[in-house]
């Protein structure tokens, strides 16, 4: 190839700078991106940066430490290749030249070996420092137990010493840190692997089945906190969602006494109750103080207590109950609750009984 033709194929000053340009404008619109984004408190979307509880606090100064160092990493690389490749390009004058070689030199070897190997072990000291901190902590007698059991595609939580059961929407304390009342969960899994994940609260654990995990949380702020199956379990993975209220001591247990007393008996809609109790509901659904007991699916005794259907699925409103018991699959294709083909009236009172559950 001549010199003419090789430099014909060379991208041209405008192109480049082109290229430059669209870098730029690129990066400079994630940025205002970032910057655009609402404040926490009205930003649905939970940020792992925007630490409420002691774990998560621990995690977010981590990854900061780990970023920061990641960060230098990039911009020495990044600078030292800038610089070698204006420095040593192949000129127009003398396209065949090559920069001098350089082999087997003690000292650059010894820096690109020693210094990262350096990096990692500060790297693994830190987190390791963390997971200690966060998975030994000493658990203070005044802390609240609760069972979280994971199934496709919901959460059930059982509080063993406050006598509550619920689903897919956790209630807790917040921590006052000088009476601390952290959270302790007990992980398991009815089916497949699941992951519990608050960002603001704590780092994601699994829930394994025939394993018991442990975390806890101990929130200083009250307020709502989602979440999110971390783990792909399977087609409505996705719609597993995590609702957890921060409340005040005041509210939690106000929270606990409406959720402890068995399941409103009202005559006024008896018709719904016998479509419940005669149709296969009650394998699936327990409603304590009826014969419905089953734990298939989320306990349903004060079902009206809760903000959302099918694991944040769907808002509660009779509306969306009513489309849920017709055809599930509506709200949540591939959902294990199955349509149970009922006839509009029996539907139309059998809602009327499920409101009643509060
Ligand atoms: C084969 C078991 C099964 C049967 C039978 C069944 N369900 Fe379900 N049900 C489930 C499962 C599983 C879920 C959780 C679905 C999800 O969120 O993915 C569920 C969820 C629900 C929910 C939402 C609860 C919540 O807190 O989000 C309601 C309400 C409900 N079922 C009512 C009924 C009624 C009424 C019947 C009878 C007509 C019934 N179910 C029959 C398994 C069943
Ligand atoms: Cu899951």
């Amino acid at each position: 190839m001549n010199s003419a033709s090789f430099n014909s194929q060379r991208p041209g000053a405008t192109h480049r700078l082109l290229s430059i340009l669209l870098l730029v404008v690129g990066l400079l619109l994630a940025a205002g991106l970032c910057v655009a984004a609402p404040a926490p408190p009205d930003n649905p979307v939970p940020n792992i940066f925007v630490p409420r509880s002691t774990p998560a606090n621990m995690i977010d100064h981590l990854s900061l430490f780990v970023l920061l160092i990641t960060a230098l990493i990039f911009v020495t690389v990044f600078t030292l290749l800038v610089y070698v490749l204006v420095k040593f390009r192949a000129k127009n004058s003398d396209p065949s030249h090559e920069p001098a070689q350089v082999y087997g030199s003690t000292q650059i070897e010894l820096a690109w070996t020693v210094i990262p190997t350096l990096i990692v072990v500060v790297l693994f000291l830190a987190s390791a420092r963390v997971i200690h901190a966060i998975q030994d902590a000493a658990k203070p007698p005044s802390a609240i137990d609760v069972v979280a059991v994971g199934h496709q595609f919901w959460w059930e939580f059982r509080y063993p010493s406050l006598g509550v059961v619920t689903a897919n929407e956790l209630h807790i304390p917040v921590s006052d840190p000088t009476h601390p009342t952290p959270t302790y969960l007990k992980l398991l899994s009815a089916d497949t692997d699941h992951s519990f994940w608050i960002p603001q609260l704590n780092g994601k654990t699994d829930l394994i089945p025939n394993r018991v995990n442990e975390m806890w949380l101990d929130p200083h702020q009250t307020g709502l906190f989602l979440g999110q199956c971390a783990q792909y379990c399977g087609t409505q993975h996705a719609k597993m969602l995590l609702r957890v209220y921060v409340d005040t001591p005041q509210s939690f247990s106000a929270w606990v006494q409406a959720q402890k007393p068995p399941a409103n008996l009202d005559a006024s809609v008896a018709a719904g109750r016998h479509v419940f109790e005669t149709t296969a509901c009650i394998n699936c659904h327990a409603v304590a103080g009826t014969p419905a007991n089953g734990r298939f699916g989320p306990d349903l005794t004060h079902l009206m207590s809760r903000a959302t259907l099918a694991s944040g699925a769907a808002e509660n409103t009779r509306e969306n109950l009513r489309l849920w018991i017709q055809d599930p699959d509506a709200l949540k294709p591939g959902s294990l609750m199955p349509s149970m083909k009922l006839t509009d009236n029996d539907l139309d009172a059998l809602v009327n009984y499920l409101e009643t559950l509060r």
